[in-house]
């Protein structure tokens, strides 16, 4: 068996080593343009070439939970496309979406001001009832962060492609319901993957559907966002503020009017990081399935983009 890996990002040897102690005859190695074809990938944003050059490739895993970057090529139809699921990733979107709701719900971005400027003041109680958190996308992370969120004892609402019911959250799918979960909700999380049904979808008209004072986090991807419309309707103070992980242009260049933003916090995508043993670990099991013939969970739905 021969695989081929493609990571900017992670430690070779890691792979290298990890795919060996499992297969030691496997050949596995860094694919570079003319290398030998593989019968399985593992890789993160390979370019074109990478599966031109490897029409019989029996499967590829996406070394990462979000797959846009590969679904952008052209990939064999027999090649399954297998993603991420959680693989560590769940836990961390818990801590950093529920750290960004709690940090805005608290007002704890004025009371660090506040420090700063060496003033002692307590500013109104916002009580939980007038703070519904919406979640987009209630799949492995979105289901992870709504109910890290409950815990918090947050109204929760969520919405999906397909109906969904969760124990102490309030679900709402597909485009007809759109409007509803916006109107319920105060802060939006996008959790959705980025497809041409999702691409731009947090516009100025779904945004202004938000409740007065909205508050919103993209931990998704940047193509989600137009970034005109959130800087006009925290302009115009429909919008409190937003905390963005991604962004359509990364690293965000310097010039870009969301740095020293005021209202908006910034981190570079690293809300959940792709940790290397836990995603080896997942990666291993699914193809020791594969191997058997037998069909894996997280393979792509082309039709559907995700
Ligand atoms: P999943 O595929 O498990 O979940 C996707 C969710 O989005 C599902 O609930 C799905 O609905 C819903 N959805 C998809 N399309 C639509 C639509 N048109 N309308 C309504 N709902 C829709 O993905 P994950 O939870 O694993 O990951 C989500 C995204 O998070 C990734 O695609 C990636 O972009 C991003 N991500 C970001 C990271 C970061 O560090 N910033 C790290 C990891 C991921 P249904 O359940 O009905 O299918
Ligand atoms: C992912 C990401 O999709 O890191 O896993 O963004």
């Amino acid at each position: 068996m021969r695989i081929a890996l493609y990571n900017p990002d992670s430690r070779a040897e890691f792979w290298i080593n990890g795919l060996h102690a499992v297969w030691p005859d496997a050949e596995v190695a860094l694919w570079s343009p003319g290398s030998a074809p593989a019968d399985f990938a593992i890789a993160w944003a390979p370019p074109q070439a990478f599966f031109d050059e490897q029409p019989g490739l029996q499967a590829v895993f996406n070394l990462g939970a979000g797959v846009d970057a590969l679904m952008r090529l052209r990939i064999p139809l027999q090649t399954q496309v297998v993603r991420l699921e959680d693989a560590g990733m769940a836990v961390q979107m818990a801590e950093y979406v529920c750290h960004a709701v709690l940090r805005h719900f608290r007002g704890l971005d004025t009371y660090e001001a506040d420090a700063r400027a060496g003033r002692w003041c307590k500013h109104e109680v916002v009580v939980r009832s007038d703070f519904p958190v919406g979640v987009m996308g209630l799949g492995v992370l979105g289901m992870r962060v709504a109910q890290a969120l409950r815990g918090f004892e947050f109204p929760v609402n969520a919405w999906s492609r397909q109906p969904k019911m969760v124990d102490g959250v309030q679900c709402f799918a597909g485009a007809e319901q759109l409007d509803a979960f916006l109107a319920a909700s105060k802060v939006l999380v996008c959790l959705l993957p980025l497809t041409v049904d999702t691409q731009n979808i947090l516009n100025h008209r779904n945004l202004s559907r938000l409740q007065p004072g909205g508050y919103v986090i993209n931990v998704a991807r940047g193509a989600h966002l137009v970034d005109a419309d959130l800087l006009a309707l925290l302009d115009s103070g429909h919008l409190a503020g937003a905390t963005l992980d991604v962004f359509r242009t990364e690293p965000l260049p310097s010039e870009h009017p969301f740095w020293g933003h005021a209202q908006i916090n910034i981190t570079p995508h690293i809300s959940a990081r792709t940790l290397d043993a836990e995603s080896l670990a997942q990666i291993v099991a699914k193809l020791q399935v594969l191997l058997l013939g037998q069909p894996v969970d997280g393979v792509v739905q082309r039709d559907r983009g995700y």
